[in-house]
């Protein structure tokens, strides 16, 4: 039988294999999903897929291997599982599901990872290609929670794709092509999948994989291994900097974004021009501003949208003032490095709320980083008490454990006083007590909120 009269296997019932599958549909192949777990609702995934499509919970069996083609894997899903090494033991071809999108795209594509700033810089790249090109041409997809595969089969010649690429997703692509591609860092994180720090920057340098001098691949000069990066890629590498003057690239001194060639220095803004705060989502900006002249964009057109946008939900969001304690919301902070941008960016005093589900991070550098700035921290999760160790070990007596979010958000009103602010920065994932981070992030707005006075919140 000719392979692509086969079915095509989706793994993981979760919103990228639904939409996975969804694609395939449209496209006239037949998919068969499939899901580890048996408590899955087989009727609730019924109604979102192509009629008629195969449901399969629980072990994979050895016929379904059998009868399919091609694995669309889900990012969530390690390629270290029994059941992958069982496809590939029989020579299926395994992908993931930006590289089913990708092969189906007909624009120009802009493909954006790194460790943090990932979800604010795809935003802000996405908002400055909407304002060119118009809504009908221009894509934010990815990581950021709207599956590629459900938007690709808009794309025209004139469309460009911007995407979030989680390392998960760099994983399993193969043809993908960007024609612009950014890394943003490159810090521990995700280390029970990847194992080591090695592994997950070659997963991460993919973004820029099948690149040509044509191309371009915005770099982080500040980052050792994305400097060795910039002299090895076979794309045209540009580097912005947080920390130091460039003179070729973009980069912030003295509060004010910049841009230099060859050492003639442009003024783009000032920080006090842009409602973002703190030095990452700065470096996130200039990532931006890189990136989207990269593509061809009018100068004066990026830095009007980035006067006007506004923080992403969940990642250093300023949610209230309430009886003069500013609430801020990091619960995208699902890592040391990420908590450590947010904490960088308090200026008052500090009641932090940390801890979470356990990846294996270190949070020494997210301890040593407290100064005079964190003054009590609140630990929740399954990482409470590893945490409370590294404190201990580096002299940080001013924290106490909570059994419950409530439980901690109630501690942290209780302990902040006027001029303080409260920051939900976890350095941790929310899994084993949330679904994600939204859900985390949207509990503690919804604390804050209810203690405004009735008609303000
Ligand atoms: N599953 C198995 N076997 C396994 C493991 C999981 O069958 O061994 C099943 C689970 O039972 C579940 C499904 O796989 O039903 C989960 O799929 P998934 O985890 O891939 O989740 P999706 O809902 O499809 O969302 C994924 C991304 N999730 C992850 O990478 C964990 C979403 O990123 C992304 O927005 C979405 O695809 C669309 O592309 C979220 C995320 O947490 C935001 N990303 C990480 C991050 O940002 O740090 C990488």
């Amino acid at each position: 039988m000719n392979s692509m009269c086969k079915p095509v296997l989706v793994a993981g019932a979760g919103i990228s294999g639904i939409q996975a599958a969804g694609l395939l549909g449209k496209m006239g192949r037949e998919a068969i999903l499939y899901d580890g777990n048996t408590e899955k609702d087989r009727e609730e995934l019924k109604k979102a897929l192509p009629e008629g499509t195969e449901i399969v919970l629980g072990e994979l069996p050895d016929d379904v291997v059998k009868r399919v083609s091609l694995c669309v894997i889900s990012p969530g899903i390690s390629l270290e599982v029994p059941f992958v090494q069982k496809l590939r033991e029989a020579g299926i071809e395994i992908i993931g599901e930006i590289e089913l999108a990708y092969r189906y795209e007909k624009g120009t594509v802009i493909g954006i990872t790194g460790t943090n700033g990932k979800t604010t810089t795809t935003t802000l790249v996405g908002d400055i290609m909407r304002a060119y090109l118009g809504e009908d041409r221009a894509f934010t997809v990815g990581n950021i929670g709207h599956p590629y595969t459900e938007e690709v089969l808009r794309s025209t010649p004139e469309s460009v794709s911007t995407i979030e690429l989680s390392s998960f997703q760099l994983e399993t692509v193969k043809t993908f092509h960007a024609k612009v591609s950014a890394i943003l860092n490159i810090t521990p994180d995700h280390l029970n999948r990847h194992h080591t720090m090695e592994c997950y920057t070659e997963v991460k340098e993919r973004v820029a994989m099948n690149s040509t001098k044509e191309d371009t691949v915005v770099l982080n000069a500040e980052d050792p291994r994305l400097l060795a990066f910039s002299e090895t890629t076979t794309a045209t590498p540009v580097l912005f900097s947080g920390l130091r003057t460039l003179s070729n690239g973009y980069f912030l001194r003295d509060n004010t974004l910049y841009y230099a060639e060859d050492g003639r220095e442009n003024k783009l803004l000032t920080t006090d021009e842009v409602n973002l705060v703190g030095r990452c989502n700065y470096e996130n900006i200039l990532a931006a501003v890189a990136i989207t002249r990269a593509m061809g964009v009018p100068m004066s057109l990026i830095l009007d949208v980035v006067r006007n946008f506004k923080a992403v939900p969940h990642r250093i969001e300023f949610v209230e003032e309430v009886n003069g304690v500013r609430y801020y919301n990091d619960s995208k902070g699902t890592n040391p490095d990420a908590a450590i941008q947010a904490v960088r960016a308090m200026t008052r005093p500090t009641v932090l709320l940390g801890g979470g589900y356990d990846k294996g991070s270190e949070f020494d550098e997210w301890i040593e980083e407290f100064g005079t700035t964190v003054k009590e921290l609140i630990l929740i999760g399954a990482t409470r008490e590893k945490i409370a160790e590294c404190c201990r070990a580096h002299g940080f007596t001013a924290y106490s454990f909570a059994d419950t979010f409530e439980e901690a958000f109630s501690r942290a009103v209780s302990l902040a006083v006027p001029g303080d602010a409260v920051l939900l920065s976890p350095a941790c994932a929310s899994w084993g007590m949330f679904n994600n981070y939204e859900e985390r992030g949207d509990l503690f707005k919804k604390l804050v909120r209810d203690m405004l006075p009735e008609g303000e919140s």
